[in-house]
């Protein structure tokens, strides 16, 4: 930050100490109460967050109706005019809506300073944060850990299935279904240390990125903070039934490890003969990430979509949907 805003600062805070009458009471404050500490300015209690709730106290404050103590105080001065006025009231809204930037206040022995953090805010900023902080992943990361694979059924069969092939529909769905057995998987696919290992394994696996979604792909992207970890929620639009998928194909296939077609006729054995057509849509996608937001590493990975598999089974149409849930965490 700029040492002039530093100093405006502090002048500022002297003010207000001064028009609070709150010298004295500061000064015989214990020493660790000045030990350095970091605040949402706004966030007056301090839990994590500036929202409405800390507008309506600080707008209690301005109107006499509350007090606060001298830090609290320069934490509620939101316009740093060394008074507690709407005004602050009203930034802490627009903060808690998200149309004002948050600020940092850090303490560091009695001398306050406010850095404005650029928090991603649009769709548009929190995608382009997002595609960064994943694509950083795979060529940056020291370790990515698998740490759950679940199936999932997702509905139910779907058209007229013929009594005879109801057996190997069930098993192959009964074969799908579950947690899978980490311990079974090559142990690359769980715990990789190589960019080639990450490469295979985390999403989108066998390519080098993460993301390619665009604002054109997605449905909406959503990002809250809380003690320095930003949570990315991102939805992504459905793609209709396809004889081919797989990566960067539709809008799944630019952020998940979509299931192609050719999966399923490799695994259904001798049924292959009698299947035609085979398609897959997929749906409900959503993926969750934690990132460090002091250094935009990714610290969790949490990926879910449903793949509805359609095809034609001795002349019968049917379809048959599946969720995939696979959790990671990053280590750096
Ligand atoms: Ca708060
Ligand atoms: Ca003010």
């Amino acid at each position: 930050m700029k040492k002039s805003l530093k100093k405006q600062v502090s002048v500022l805070l002297c003010a207000v100490l001064l028009m609070c009458g709150i010298v004295p009471a500061f000064a015989q404050m214990p020493k660790n109460a000045l030990e350095p500490y970091c605040v949402y300015l706004g966030d007056i209690d301090e839990n994590g967050a500036v929202t409405a709730v800390d507008a309506r106290r600080i707008l209690q404050t301005a109107s006499g109706v509350r007090t606060l103590s001298a830090q609290l105080t320069s934490v509620a001065d939101l316009n740093r005019d060394g008074r507690i006025t709407a005004v602050d009231a009203r930034y802490a809204l627009q903060m808690a809506s998200g149309v004002r930037a948050k600020q940092i206040l850090h303490v560091q022995t009695g001398e306050i300073t406010v850095e404005e953090r650029n928090i991603p805010t649009t769709q548009a900023e929190i995608l382009t944060y997002f595609n960064t902080a994943i694509n950083g992943v795979k060529p940056n990361a020291k370790r990515v850990r698998l740490l759950h694979e679940i199936n999932s059924s997702a509905g139910e069969i779907r058209g007229n299935l013929p009594e005879s092939m109801r057996g190997i529909a069930n098993s192959l769905i009964a074969s799908n279904m579950g947690e899978k057995d980490l311990s079974k998987l090559e142990p690359a696919l769980v715990r990789a240390t190589t960019p080639a290992q990450r490469n295979a394994m985390f999403p989108v696996e066998n390519t080098n990125w993460s993301s390619h979604l665009t604002q054109e792909d997605i449905l909406s992207a959503t990002l809250t903070e809380a003690n320095g970890v930003y949570t990315i929620e991102i939805l992504v639009k459905p793609d209709v039934p396809s004889g081919k998928t797989g990566a960067d194909i539709g809008h799944n296939g630019k952020v998940f490890s979509v299931i192609s077609p050719a999966v399923i006729t490799e695994n259904v054995g001798t049924a292959a003969t009698m299947i035609r057509n085979v398609q897959i849509a997929h749906r409900d996608g959503k993926v969750r990430v934690t990132v460090d937001s002091a250094t935009g590493q990714v610290l969790t990975a949490d990926y879910y979509f449903v793949w509805e598999m359609s095809m034609s089974v001795l002349g019968m149409e049917i379809a048959i949907p599946f969720g995939l849930e696979k959790n990671f965490a990053v280590e750096w």
